[in-house]
């Protein structure tokens, strides 16, 4: 692994635990000398992605402008680990192209939860403010209910959430960035 700057970006569905194992995978990498940081919605959507909303526009400007400074991190060698639910695939692969261009690595990490069991978790309620507000017939445009998820075809790294515990699913990308995964 060395000290090499790098992207890990994490995409999939609400509620698929996107977050839970950046900030795992954060810690172990930090625990062993690694600089790496989170990108999530807490410190991109509120402060320099507030202009943006859930438009496919929106969403597309949003995943350009984390892929931009993802790059960024990773050129200063710290490993940027990015969760967000990234919908579309063409964005995710404008990303993959940015980091080609300079030689950084991009590994591309599908969350892949059945819908159903994100919509049975729905921590915060949002799956079912979907459905209520498709039932009234004014659909919100909530990713996987009524707007698109575009899975990757071929991501580095596929971790089945809802199998896997985040200590377990952590270790699996370790041990794809050949980390020691004790
Ligand atoms: C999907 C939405 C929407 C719509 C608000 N569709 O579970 P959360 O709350 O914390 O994660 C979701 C988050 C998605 O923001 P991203 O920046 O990751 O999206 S994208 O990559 O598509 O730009 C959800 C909440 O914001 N949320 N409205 N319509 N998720």
């Amino acid at each position: 692994l060395g000290q090499k700057g790098m992207t890990i970006w994490f995409t999939g569905l609400s509620g698929s635990g996107k977050s839970t194992l950046a900030f795992t995978l954060e810690h172990a990498l930090l625990g062993r000398g690694r600089l790496a940081y989170v990108l999530d919605g807490d410190n991109i959507r509120h402060g320099l992605n507030k202009n943006l909303g859930f438009s496919a526009a929106d969403r597309e400007e949003n995943i350009r402008r984390i892929g931009e400074v993802a790059r960024l991190y990773a050129d200063t060698g710290v490993i940027a680990i990015t969760s967000f639910i990234s919908p579309y695939r063409a964005d995710r692969d404008r990303v993959r192209q940015l980091h080609r261009e300079v030689g950084l690595p991009f590994v591309e990490v599908l969350v892949d939860v059945p819908i159903a069991v994100c919509e049975s978790r729905d921590p915060k309620g949002l799956y079912r403010k979907a459905r209520e507000a498709l039932a009234a017939g004014h659909g919100l445009g909530f990713t996987g209910i009524d707007d698109p998820y575009e899975a990757p075809e071929a991501p580095e790294i596929v971790l089945r959430n809802d199998i896997l515990t985040p200590q377990e699913a952590t270790a699996q990308v370790l041990r794809y960035l050949d980390v020691d995964a004790a």
